[in-house]
């Protein structure tokens, strides 16, 4: 059960502002019904002012949309105050974003940023009945622009130039979700309203506390783990104060006093818990996520507890390793360390999960990192260019056990650098980081994505004709810089500069990379760099046809159809998948012919149930490329911990979708995993049995990585696999040992060897299973997925060319307490690939333990789905879709 960060006493001295409000529009045309937090577009949805489906089609860019960030939008709140009160202050945890506030008339105070927590105080405005709180917010796009226009110099925002995205420039200029002026994976909606919840906030006899916050750190002086426990409070008095601070789980209880005087006051104490009695936080696969219930509070002179409030913390430390190699060697580490132990992160980013945060439930977010989870991730990096995630998402993953690498909101773009913005962002920082350093899933604050990047490899000319300008601060007003006034300057440290000045191939040396390729064969292993730590790497593919055709109608049902280019905002996306595709697989020509044609003439080619059915192959084989080419880039990095890279990160891009489209993603929006996603479940399993070809060699190269804190010995087991016949021969048993924590390598074939016994010249499928005889004996078995070999050539789909007949059973369906399984089996007459399985219905929701494998003839394979919440009536095998590499052959377009 989730126990989120919570206060207790003062609820009774507070008013919950949540709930119904009433929305407007400028010129009072508009009046409805609000739900507050919320959007104000969710409200004209409900109201049906907005008739339609934002996600569909290309209704994202209508006039309509553009319209209502036109308007400055009204929330208003009537209510009566039935407490009694000497202070009161207006408690906004997240207000989107330019709002200006009047309580009965009196304003209250304006905002400037969607990240920062405001309070006002309204004493002296708040009444007993009748009140009428409105807040207006501004069009964010306007006001950045006339902002950008207004600024001394240019600052730069790379994305917002490509016209792919259909979206708004100068984001930079505005402390609002970067992404929401668009991206290139997600839509311009720019929404406003109260995106946080919002409640007025009274005194307790005289006392209110504003903030706690809770630190727990490791002291080495004092050999202890230090706690620091800070509350900000206004008092109408001088009094003495005590703070009492429980634990569970054993930990001392603390009571401390202090003297406070009228008016604002911070109290701080701190004090040493022993090494001797905390049980350690560990991130999953490390040790236990033990956690423990801190109840803070304080009692005033009379006795009367007048504040209270209560976290969950953990205790662990964690470093960022950055030192220097020994002696000789080029470059400096860089690889997490916690509680002393050396870490491979390894995940996956996560952006918005949805452009309206409300509908971005907890359910929704749960669901996400438990796939996390049950990929074997333990990391996940929350990009800068989204928003900082609620209390809840934090504390899910304190009790999973993922570690979060949380950046600071900047990304892509240069920004203002006049102190009344960077006074905005010091207060954001503060706000952010003292709402939750208490948990111990953030193991890092990053200063922003890519920003130092744009900066020195000169991704807009401005950075190259001044850089200096962006890294001064300068001037006291937006618009005007500082005429010979004081100038700061802001240094870019090692490792960026390193980092991003040698040589492509020396670059990963120092820091953490970013690598996209888009020109070449994903599978080539060669172009993949060789780096202490991969903190974004990835490939496009389309949603499932399932989701897309929710968004679209049959007329866009081909790869560069007009809808397919226009929810693209990767500039060209469309064409580098087809690209990849036919890196990967030489398809039938016919279908090739068919998938690069134009659009239109497309349409003749085909009748519609095939034009159906080639676009949903067309959505698959994009998945299938995606899935090798990131997981074979995923190996190679894990890989890369045994050799000279020292490499000890690789977090893909991305995990998750904001809205149905093409994208990096391995979950798509809706929760479905795409091939990618169950590839990297078996690329992060603790043990992974890594086949490749290196650069320049015919032969097969296989290594083992071990992710236990145990060594392993055990036997690999080689097979070859004639793809026509389905013959499996054995080619070689080895013996194999490796340490905790180790990837090495252990063997390799030449061709030869590996077709031998095969009928054919080029091709087999190779089978490395690893036995590993246990503590206990019990064996485990891991597959290595299978490659086509060699895996250099595109693999002729041609090949498959036998009907497998697929046959999948339901062999038995059982329920659970939130949940059910569904067991099935699978079989074939034929060696099939990549069979891909997917409920054709909606409301089985979940995923399969294994999807997107090679079946061989006489091996039947069993596969169990994890469904969620409820099970569906009378599930079917006709409720199933079978795709498999097979089909691409078959679906062949008349001409
Ligand atoms: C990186 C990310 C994102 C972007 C992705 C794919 O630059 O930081 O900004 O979406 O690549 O282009």
């Amino acid at each position: 059960m989730l126990t989120r960060q919570g206060t207790t006493v003062a609820e009774a001295h507070s008013l919950n502002l949540d709930g119904q409000w009433k929305l407007s529009n400028q010129d009072k045309t508009i009046h409805v019904s609000a739900t507050v937090p919320g959007q104000v577009h969710l409200d004209l949805i409900q109201a049906n002012i907005i008739d339609y489906d934002p996600y569909y089609g290309t209704n994202y860019v209508k006039e309509y949309m553009r319209e209502i960030i036109d308007n400055a939008w009204t929330l208003e709140k009537a209510f009566d105050m039935d407490q009694e009160f000497t202070h009161a202050f207006l408690d906004c945890e997240g207000l989107d974003t330019l709002a200006s506030i009047t309580l009965n008339g009196t304003a209250i105070g304006s905002t400037d940023n969607q990240f920062r927590h405001y309070q006002f105080d309204i004493s002296k405005a708040l009444v007993r009945k009748s009140n009428i709180l409105r807040i207006t917010f501004d069009n964010a796009v306007r006001v950045s622009k006339g902002r950008a226009e207004a600024y001394p110099y240019y600052v730069p925002d790379m994305f917002n130039m490509s016209a792919a995205q259909h979206g708004f420039p100068n984001r930079n200029f505005v402390r609002k979700e970067q992404c929401s002026f668009s991206w290139d994976w997600g839509p311009a909606f720019a929404p406003c309203g109260i995106w946080r919840p919002i409640s007025i906030k009274l005194d307790n006899q005289g006392l209110l506390a504003k903030s706690w916050t809770l630190l727990t750190s490791w002291n080495s002086t004092l050999d202890g783990w230090e706690v620091q426990i800070r509350t900000c409070v206004t008092s109408t008095r001088d009094q003495h104060l005590q703070l009492k601070i429980n634990f569970d789980g054993g930990l001392p209880n603390i009571e401390h006093v202090a003297r406070i005087t009228a008016g604002d006051n911070t109290l701080q104490h701190s004090f040493t818990v022993d090494r001797s009695q905390v049980k350690l936080w560990w991130p999953r696969g490390y040790g236990e996520q033990n956690m423990y219930n801190v109840a803070a509070s304080l009692v005033n002179d009379k006795g009367s507890t007048v504040s209270s409030h209560s976290f969950q913390c953990g205790f662990r430390t964690c470093d960022l390793v950055q030192k220097a190699l020994a002696s000789g060697q080029p470059g400096d580490h860089f690889h997490f360390q916690v509680n002393d132990v050396d870490l491979f992160a390894k995940g996956a980013n996560w952006i918005p999960g949805h452009v309206f945060d409300s509908l971005m439930t907890m359910e929704k977010k749960r669901s996400l990192l438990q796939s996390c989870v049950d990929a074997n991730m333990n990391m996940v990096r929350i990009w800068g260019g989204g928003r900082y995630e609620t209390d809840d998402f934090y504390q899910l993953c304190d009790e999973l056990g993922i570690m979060v690498w949380q950046e600071f909101m900047f990304a892509c773009a240069l920004y203002p650098t006049d102190r009344l913005f960077l006074e905005n962002v010091q207060q954001e920082v503060k706000d952010q980081v003292n709402r939750l350093m208490y948990h111990p899933s953030i193991i890092l604050w990053s200063g922003n994505n890519e920003n130092q990047e744009f900066m020195v490899k000169g991704w807009d000319k401005a950075t190259m004709d001044n850089p200096y300008i962006f890294t001064t601060v300068h001037g006291d007003h937006h618009g005007h810089a500082a005429d010979g006034g004081h100038f700061q300057t802001i240094h870019i440290h090692h490792p960026y500069t390193e980092r991003y000045v040698l040589q492509e191939n020396e670059r990963g040396l120092y820091g953490d990379v970013h690598f996209y390729d888009y020109k070449h064969n994903g599978l080539h292993v060669e172009y993949y760099p060789k780096a202490r730590f991969v903190s974004e790497y990835g490939a496009q593919s389309m949603p499932s046809f399932i989701a897309w055709k929710k968004v679209s109608s049959s007329k866009d049902w081909h790869p560069l159809s007009k809808l397919s280019i226009h929810r693209n905002h990767h500039g060209n996306g469309q064409q580098e998948m087809l690209q990849q595709i036919d890196f990967q697989y030489e398809l039938p020509s016919s279908l090739r012919n068919y998938f690069h044609a134009d659009p239109d003439a497309s349409e003749s080619m085909v009748d519609l149930a095939t034009r159906e059915t080639l676009f949903d192959l067309f959505c698959y084989l994009t998945q299938c490329v995606q899935a090798r080419s990131i997981v074979g880039q995923t190996e190679h990095y894990l890989r890369g911990r045994g050799t000279a890279s020292r490499t000890m990160g690789a977090l893909y891009w991305q995990l998750n979708d904001i809205w149905p489209a093409p994208t990096w993603s391995s979950i798509e929006h809706g929760g479905t995993w795409k091939p990618l996603h169950y590839f990297i479940k078996h690329a992060f399993a603790d043990v992974l049995v890594s086949g490749f070809q290196p650069q320049g060699e015919s032969s097969f190269h296989i290594h083992i990585s071990n992710d236990k804190s145990v060594s392993i010995t055990g036997d690999l087991h080689v097979k070859a696999v004639d793809i026509r016949s389905g013959h499996t021969h054995l080619v070689s048993s080895t013996p194999i040992s490796v340490k905790a924590y180790g990837s090495k390598f252990i063997t390799e074939f030449d061709a030869s060897t590996l077709l031998g016994n095969t009928s054919a010249s080029t091709f087999c499928l190779v089978l490395a299973t690893v036995v590993i005889g246990g503590q206990e004996g019990i064996e485990q078995v891991y597959e290595m997925l299978p490659q086509t070999f060699p895996t250099r050539d595109a693999f002729s789909i041609e090949r498959c060319l036998t009907d497998p007949k697929i046959c999948t059973k339901i062999e038995r369906v059982e329920d659970h307490s939130n949940g059910y399984g569904i067991h099935l089996s699978i079989s074939s007459d034929a060696v099939v690939g990549m069979v891909w399985l997917e409920w054709r219905r909606d409301e089985i929701e979940g995923h399969f333990d294994d999807n997107v494998f090679w079946l061989l003839p006489e091996h039947p394979k069993s596969v169990i789905y994890h469904g969620k919440g409820k099970r569906p009536d009378s599930i079917l095998e006709s409720d199933l879709q079978v795709k498999s590499l097979y089909d691409v052959v078959r679906c062949l377009p008349a001409k």
